[in-house]
């Protein structure tokens, strides 16, 4: 696979290839932790993958190893900025920022896939949790690390681990902030599959090309409709989105806006009441 690099970021790497994006987190100095500047970056790169119509699957990854030789995928929000309330950019702006990246991967209509080596602890927990799909090398370690630390995820971190892994794993990821491998990862649902370190990449693009001969409008569809059934009002709106944007595609939808541009009553009588 050649990559071809989008754009040039401080934090992050965003790259493209036929139909498949890919974004790393590229500090593994500090086991790829994000500050509100990876943040940022993170979200723009999201954005593009979003707006470009050739892209179906965007792989979610860390760069590693570092030169310890360990690998992490994210360990969450940098502590070294964390300020009083939240983590501080380069103007003294206290950000919880991550958070609008969470609800965009979650609702953008491409199929994110996290393809997770070494740590993804805390916030960086949080955010493979909320991909569509989740690979894990076979040196991959879950947790969360928030009351351990001083903070917590009470949004998607909680209820939508809770939906994954059922009400008693989710209380007990959280209350102990204990590590867990890939394996037992895989025994709670927390991820799809495992695979060798050395094949993490290999098999994201192979699970993106299955994605990628599919029906891109089906696919778009079942992602609003599996957030639909967790995300109350917002989650109802994006699924809805989805029946607007097909009904603006059928030919009587056309007729109400032709009729208006051309200041005439509509004509929706040779449309079938379907049964
Ligand atoms: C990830 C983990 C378990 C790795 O442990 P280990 O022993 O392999 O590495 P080490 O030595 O802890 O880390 C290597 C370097 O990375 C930095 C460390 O400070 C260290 O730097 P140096 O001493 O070499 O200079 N580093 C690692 N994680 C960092 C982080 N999150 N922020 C800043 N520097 C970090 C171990 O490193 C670990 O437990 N890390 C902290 C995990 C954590 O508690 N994350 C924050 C959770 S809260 C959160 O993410 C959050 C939220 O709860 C709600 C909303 C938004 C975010």
């Amino acid at each position: 696979t050649t990559w071809k690099t989008v754009k040039t970021y401080e934090d992050i790497l965003y790259e493209k290839t036929d139909g498949i994006a890919k974004v790393t987190i590229n500090r593994p100095h500090k086991r790829n932790a994000f500050r509100p500047k990876t943040v940022f970056e993170l979200y723009e790169a999201f954005c593009d993958a979003r707006e470009d119509t050739s892209i179906g699957v965007v792989l979610f990854t860390g760069a590693g190893p570092h030169t310890d030789g360990k690998y992490a995928f994210c360990s969450g929000g940098d502590q070294s900025v964390r300020g009083q309330a939240g983590y501080v950019d380069d103007a003294g702006i206290p950000r919880l920022n991550v958070l609008d990246l969470q609800r965009l991967i979650r609702s953008m209509p491409k199929v994110v896939i996290a393809l997770v080596a070494g740590y993804a602890i805390g916030g960086g927990h949080v955010l493979h949790l909320i991909c569509d799909l989740t690979i894990a090398a076979d040196n991959a370690i879950f947790g969360q690390t928030g009351p351990k630390v001083g903070s917590f995820d009470g949004g998607f971190g909680a209820s939508y681990l809770a939906r994954i892994v059922g009400q008693k794993k989710a209380r007990e990821i959280w209350f102990l902030c204990r590590q867990y491998n890939a394996q037992q990862a895989l025994e709670m649902g927390l991820v799809n599959c495992i695979v060798p370190v050395e094949d993490l990449e290999r098999e994201g693009i192979k699970w993106a090309q299955e994605v990628l001969e599919k029906s891109p409008i089906a696919i778009r569809c079942l992602k609003a409709a599996f957030n639909a059934d967790c995300d109350g009002q917002a989650g109802l709106q994006e699924l809805a989105g989805n029946a607007t944007l097909l009904y603006y595609m059928t030919e009587e939808g056309a007729e109400g806006k032709q009729a208006f541009l051309e200041k005439r009553p509509p004509n929706f009588r040779d449309f079938p009441w379907l049964p």
